[in-house]
């Protein structure tokens, strides 16, 4: 269901936001609000997950979430110990950009059988982290240099290689709280070289970053931190991301060159 929903938005040009909660950070007023505003300006998806998480709490937090909110919640893990079956999915990240082995197939070996025991629909999903202009928690717990945000070859060069090995979808990830946003030029050679979905968050904290980031070619952005602080942003934030729209491109046009629809 996720990646059909991924590729007709694509395929009409039309532009999605997810809205990252941090289960850690949460709170039953929090979460009430973000279901009150995100049924107000429309949100796509939420993303659960972060660096440190403490599972039972976040277990009862999603329960709450998915008590006032019929928005669909991917995990977004920062770890195998944050797999949970009242999802909706699970984003099945590689961490392309780096070379820890963990993370690029360990970590996914161990907790195999209990994503497919849960039955939780997964989206392969090629994670790259560019260079936010400090160090993350993400590059930190991964132990991984995220690609330089000057270097926009290496991010497509990256990138066109997940496609290759068969991954649905590629995230862009500057890090939660970067203090700058993955570039409108990383992010159009990217897009220029793939043809999968492309995810871009990390440091949109403004509307016209949001659109910079749009434009360049992200089908879909996501929004942490910047709505932490303020929920009240997300209808204006959403009005921002559901105007804005994109050509086609005529490759799209060719059923051939899309994602087979099997979730
Ligand atoms: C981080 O892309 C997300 O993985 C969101 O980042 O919290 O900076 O919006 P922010």
């Amino acid at each position: 269901m996720i990646l059909p929903l991924l590729s007709r938005a694509r395929q009409a040009g039309r532009k999605l936001l997810a809205v990252l909660v941090d289960p850690d950070k949460a709170s039953r007023s929090s979460l009430r609000t973000l279901g009150e505003q995100a049924a107000r300006g429309r949100v796509d998806f939420f993303f659960w997950g972060g660096s440190l998480v403490n599972q039972p709490q976040s277990a009862y937090y999603l329960r709450y979430l998915k008590s006032v909110t019929e928005v669909p919640v991917l995990l977004f893990p920062g770890s195998v110990y944050q797999l949970d079956e009242q999802a909706d999915g699970l984003l099945l990240l590689s961490l392309i950009s780096g070379r820890n082995p963990e993370l690029l197939i360990g970590h996914h070996v161990t907790v195999a059988g209990r994503i497919k025991q849960m039955g939780l629909p997964t989206v392969p999903t090629g994670y790259i982290l560019i260079d936010g202009g400090k160090p993350t928690s993400v590059s930190y717990m991964s132990g991984t240099m995220p690609i330089p945000a000057d270097k926009p070859a290496i991010a497509a060069a990256t990138a066109l290689a997940g496609e290759q090995l068969g991954l649905r979808l590629i995230y862009l990830d500057a890090g939660s709280g970067a203090l700058n946003a993955v570039s409108p030029a990383t992010i159009r050679a990217v897009r220029a070289e793939i043809d999968l979905p492309l995810v871009v968050g990390g440091g949109i904290r403004t509307q016209e970053c949001a659109r910079h980031a749009l434009d360049a070619g992200a089908d879909l952005i996501v929004v942490g931190n910047g709505l932490e602080k303020d929920a009240g942003w997300l209808p204006a934030l959403a009005e921002t991301v559901h105007g804005t729209t994109t050509p086609v491109p005529a490759r799209l046009l060719s059923s051939r060159s899309l994602p087979t629809p099997e979730q």
